[in-house]
């Protein structure tokens, strides 16, 4: 089964998907492998391997490493083309929606393209965009382009509906790693009412009942990085998974 096909599963059994963002630049190999199988035990359904940068030299070695203990899907969330890797089960396909920079809109994806055939990658065709968070973010910085305010969610909506309309697969809104605030509730439900293709929200989601919120709200799936990273505890790991499962209750 395809692995966007297998997320969309879950979320229809489950109310919503909860992944787990592992950056390779953020803990030693070891210690993500770690986090990944905690992940896997305590109910998440993917996890995201990438980061905004890649100062460490282990992206297809720490994919590998989490394959051969996990079984749940490893995608790729790449912060530019260097990370791409055989090894995952599949990569968001991003195009940088809200910017107006071309090479993040098409040019990247030229020259990923190829790479991802070769390697027999699903490629998950995705719109992100990023939303205001109180600050600049290190995703923000590099891509040098302006985020959506985050009290206009009709301008979100918009570019998901182009999203939409340009037939890609989700959306992905994303305040960035450690925002101070996470993509506003207010913006969810907008797009809900008017796009039908899933969101991905992300970015300062530090407890289990704002990811709920957002669930509620209408996201389809939940990333978090940093609060794990902080705090890998089995324990955490559950309550977000509960919380985000909204139509499962777990054992
Ligand atoms: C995923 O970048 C985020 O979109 C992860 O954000 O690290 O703040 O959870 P946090």
């Amino acid at each position: 089964m395809h692995v966007f096909h297998e997320l969309l599963q879950a979320r229809k059994n489950k109310g919503a998907g909860y992944l787990v963002l592992i950056d390779p630049d953020k803990q030693s190999l070891d210690r993500a492998v770690e986090i990944a199988q905690k992940c896997q035990e305590n109910h998440v359904d993917a996890l995201l391997v990438g980061g905004s940068l890649l100062f460490a030299h282990m992206f297809d070695e720490l994919i590998k490493a989490i394959k051969a203990v996990c079984h749940i899907p490893v995608l790729i969330f790449p912060g530019g083309t260097r990370q791409i890797s055989p090894y995952a089960d599949a990569i968001l396909f991003l195009s940088v929606i809200s910017s107006r920079n071309a090479n993040l809109l098409i040019g990247e994806q030229v020259v990923a393209a190829p790479i991802i055939k070769s390697m027999n990658l699903e490629a998950i065709s995705t719109g992100y965009m990023f939303i205001e968070s109180g600050s600049v973010t290190s995703a923000q910085f590099l891509s040098g382009s302006l985020p959506i305010p985050r009290e206009k969610p009709d301008m979100a909506m918009a570019h998901a509906l182009a999203a939409e309309y340009l037939g890609m697969k989700c959306v992905y809104l994303e305040a960035g790693s450690g925002a101070k605030l996470p993509v506003p509730v207010e913006m969810i439900a907008t797009l809900a009412r008017y796009t039908e293709i899933p969101m991905i929200i992300g970015g300062g989601i530090c407890s289990p009942e704002a990811a709920r919120e957002r669930v509620e709200a209408g996201a389809a799936f939940i990333v978090t990085g940093n609060v794990l990273e902080k705090n890998p505890d089995s324990g955490l790991i559950r309550e977000f998974a509960d919380a985000v499962h909204w139509r499962q209750k777990s054992d």
